[in-house]
């Protein structure tokens, strides 16, 4: 019997445990935009760290900089409708050209915003605002959150705004880097991992060498990003690694392979994945499940985010 990418997603099961980062997401959908902004002000201002005002650099945010110098000139109480129209997925201009940057666009959009509501340009949250009690009770849930886990619920939350109609939605492309030299990449090992196709996966990545990490997959094959859909076929793959994936560092440790149905191996492997946001200051727990065709291409890969070090315990790897 063989794979399907539908089967292939529930390879090594344990992994894919109910998330505490989906049922905080999908409870902050339930607030007013007014107390959505303001808890993502309070979150964003107590997790204690800082962006690196470099990533900046990564988003080449040349495209978003007419959208913000728009919100910059407007009256308070248009930023403050801006915010809560691109929260409430308002059918408007700039919610429509907000949803067609990139991850990285979109991320660094309101760190400027950010920035600004502090130095007093747009319209702050009132410091005196009070929560709802629904709004405090996701906010704890947030704190409650392992520092990776509040990353991944913050950018989950700003990508998810704006608004996207269905069809001819134009996206706005991230630079394409040529790939680093063979000779700065950094080897990479895995405990317990000698498979080269995984092994040439993290250190393609590594070197933002996107065509060579694609090349490792079946013409068919998936990658499956967390809480997304699986994205197939390689073109597909190397032109959303083009744009979503610049700037990381992938730093894998452990692993376990085993033969499985077909010929096929299976391999899951645990580690960090760093963000250019927040440079080495924050790992994010990170498992990869590969799926390896008889050919020894990638058929299917899934990246997910993990609880905390007990779920890892919990997945027979120690720390
Ligand atoms: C202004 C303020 C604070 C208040 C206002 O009311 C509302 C908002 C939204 C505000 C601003 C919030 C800001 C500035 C939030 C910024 C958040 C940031 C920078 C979050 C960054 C998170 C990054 C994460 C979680 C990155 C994770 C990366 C992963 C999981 C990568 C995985 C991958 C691997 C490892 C692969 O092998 C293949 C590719 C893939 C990408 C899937």
């Amino acid at each position: 019997m063989s794979f399907t990418i539908e089967s292939a997603r529930s390879i090594f099961p344990e992994t894919q445990v109910k998330h505490a980062i989906s049922a905080t997401i999908e409870s902050f959908n339930q607030l007013s935009a007014e107390d959505q902004l303001a808890l993502l002000w309070f979150a964003y201002t107590e997790m204690g760290v800082t962006i690196t005002p470099a990533a900046m650099g990564a988003a080449n945010m040349v495209f978003a900089e007419k959208t913000l110098t728009q919100i910059k000139q407007m009256p308070a109480r248009e930023q403050t409708q801006v915010m809560c129209d691109l929260v409430n997925h308002s059918d408007t201009l700039i919610c429509r050209t907000y949803s067609s940057f990139g991850t990285n666009i979109k991320l660094g959009f309101w760190y400027q915003l950010g920035e600004w509501m502090k130095q007093g340009i747009v319209a702050p949250i009132p410091e005196s605002y009070e929560l709802s009690p629904q709004a405090s009770d996701v906010l704890q849930a947030i704190r409650q959150l392992e520092g990776g886990q509040q990353l991944t619920v913050l950018q989950n939350i700003v990508v998810n705004m704006g608004y996207a109609p269905t069809v001819n939605t134009q996206k706005v492309k991230e630079p394409v880097v040529p790939p680093k030299d063979i000779a700065p990449r950094a080897k990479v090992s895995i405990e317990s991992i000698n498979n080269l196709i995984v092994l040439n996966y993290m250190e393609n990545m590594n070197a933002f060498d996107f065509q060579g990490a694609v090349a490792l997959f079946a013409e068919d094959g998936a990658l499956q990003p967390p809480f997304q859909e699986p994205i197939v076929g390689q073109e597909n793959i190397l032109a959303y690694m083009r744009e979503e994936c610049y700037g990381l560092k992938l730093i894998p440790e452990r692993g376990v392979s085993e033969p499985t149905q077909g010929e096929f191996t299976q391999i899951q492997v645990t580690g960090k994945v760093q963000t250019p946001w927040f440079g080495d200051s924050v790992g994010i727990n990170l498992a990869w499940r590969f799926l390896l065709n008889p050919q020894g291409k990638i058929f299917f890969v899934a990246i997910d985010v993990l609880a905390s070090p007990q779920e890892l315990l919990k997945m027979g790897f120690s720390q």
